[in-house]
């Protein structure tokens, strides 16, 4: 016998059915906050590595320097952020105090800072400058507070603890808002300690307690993304060369991460399909060999087609890339650095002038229910906010751009719209050219952002073919150049 619906279950079901094909995919889990999504944007910041260090010669001062000789005589933090903000950098974080533990700010908690220095007689304060330059030119600012401190007596006891507190409390209410904090890992023992002379070793899994110092910034500022060696903000990328992993999650299971763990630093480039928190990488490293300025150094500074390379291996693989500028003796950004950046800019700017994929002709295998709202012209409209998916069950797609006439392609862009999660493994690339579809790349993930450095090829007709993903493709962005 035929079953009756009765008339009100077949209303409830054809409205699940067509709510089912134009509901946007669900996200793919765990997936960025607002705040880690604005990180992502931001795409390229500045580091500034600048301390008593930069007076002795040193990368790790002992914490018994001098603190008179801290002189930069032409110190202009306006010559800083007006390169960073022509070459394009989005955000400054400013060693605060290094592993020397000497401040930039005249900290009441310490006399191994500013206050005691011969800059502006002892009236200077370069974190109040650099934070007030930064507002002027729309630039955000994040500061580096060395949780190791090579000076204080009591580094090692609880009480450093409350110290270390108090310091990054006084730099949050008198100098913030902060976009990010940076708390490094290093610890190499030995130091002054006030005197002490000595070896101190601390348990860098439990003595910090990172949990309460991390739960009082976000009381004070909720907007900080903290970067440490494992998040919870951003994570570090492994290395110290501009290199982001070919294959990099955003994602990683940040209980897996531990200093000294074999293999952590290949973890950490990669992150995990698996992940269970949405830590992504970020890429620290330095226009020059050292973190500090070194007069000996000045012809080693990165030339613009290295930081071109940097940027490919690091934004072009979906992290955000952390430039370290090292102030000289003089306080200024030299000329060398200079140099580099604004030729880095204009290497930038010839690359990727022309987007050959903005509102042209584009078709997918598929797209989400049929509905327009998914539908493939959404990676071309220069609008993050709209993307191309497919329905649920789809994990392989085929998506063409037509050009319309031959140009010489080098680059190809591609963008997920990570809020739904990051979802591609792997994909690969095609051209049209001698009447045939010719394969020009072949690469993994995508998420924020991947940036395909192809052999230069003149085609008309560009295609992706999506291999395999999580769940079904979502993509909000190609670009072609
Ligand atoms: C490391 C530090 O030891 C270096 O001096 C530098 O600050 C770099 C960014 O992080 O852990």
């Amino acid at each position: 016998m035929r079953k009756i619906i009765p008339i009100f279950l077949l209303s409830l079901s054809l409205t699940t059915y067509s709510q089912q094909t134009t509901k946007p995919p669900a996200p793919v889990l765990p997936t960025p906050t607002d705040y880690q999504m604005t990180w992502h944007q931001m795409e390229m910041n500045v580091f500034i590595h600048f301390t008593i260090n930069t007076f002795t010669g040193k990368e790790w001062g002992y914490g018994d320097e001098n603190n008179a000789l801290f002189n930069p005589s032409q110190t202009d933090v306006n010559q800083w952020t007006k390169v960073v903000k022509e070459a394009g950098f989005k955000g400054m974080i400013l060693t605060c105090k290094h592993h020397d533990g000497f401040c930039l700010w005249p900290s009441k908690y310490t006399e191994h800072s500013v206050r005691n220095s011969a800059y502006k007689n002892g009236k200077g304060n370069i974190v109040k400058e650099l934070s007030d330059a930064c507002k002027v030119k729309g630039l955000k600012f994040g500061v580096y507070l060395s949780p190791w401190d090579r000076n204080s007596a009591v580094y090692g006891t609880p009480a450093y603890i409350e110290y270390y507190r108090n310091q990054l409390k006084e730099l949050i209410t008198n100098y913030g808002p902060f976009f990010e904090v940076w708390f490094d890992g290093a610890n190499g023992g030995d130091g002054y300690y006030g005197g002490a002379n000595e070896k101190r070793r601390i348990n860098g899994a439990t003595y910090y307690d990172w949990p309460g110092t991390i739960k009082m910034v976000q009381k004070l500022q909720p907007k900080t993304i903290f970067f440490s060696d494992a998040g919870p903000g951003v994570r570090w990328v492994g290395n110290e060369s501009g290199v982001a992993g070919e294959t990099n999650w955003h994602i990683i299971n940040a209980d897996s991460i531990y200093a000294g763990k074999p293999g952590v630093q290949d973890l950490l480039n990669s992150g995990s399909e698996d992940g269970t928190k949405w830590i992504p990488a970020e890429t620290d490293v330095s226009i020059r060999p050292g973190w500090f300025y070194h007069k000996e150094e000045d012809s080693l500074v990165k030339s613009p087609e290295q930081l071109f390379e940097i940027y490919l291996t690091s934004v072009g693989r979906g992290s955000t890339l952390l430039l370290n500028l090292p102030p000289d003796r003089r306080g200024l950004i030299h000329e060398n650095d200079v140099k580099s950046l604004i030729g880095f800019r204009k290497i930038l700017d010839t690359e990727f002038k022309t987007n050959l994929a903005l509102n042209a002709a584009v078709k997918a295998s598929s797209y989400r229910g049929n509905d327009i709202k998914y539908a493939p012209k959404n990676m071309v409209d220069n609008n993050p906010a709209t993307y191309w998916a497919c329905n649920d069950n789809v994990k392989s797609a085929q998506i063409e751009i037509n050009l319309k006439q031959a140009y010489v392609v080098k680059y190809i862009v591609l963008q997920e719209y990570i809020k739904l999660g990051q979802r591609i493994k792997s994909f690969k690339a095609e051209a049209w050219t001698d009447n045939k579809w010719q394969t020009i790349a072949e690469a993994t993930t995508i998420g924020y952002k991947r940036i395909l450095r192809i052999k230069p090829v003149k085609t008309d007709k560009i295609r992706i073919l999506i291999l395999d993903a999580k769940a079904c493709p979502v993509i909000s962005n190609i670009c072609i150049y």
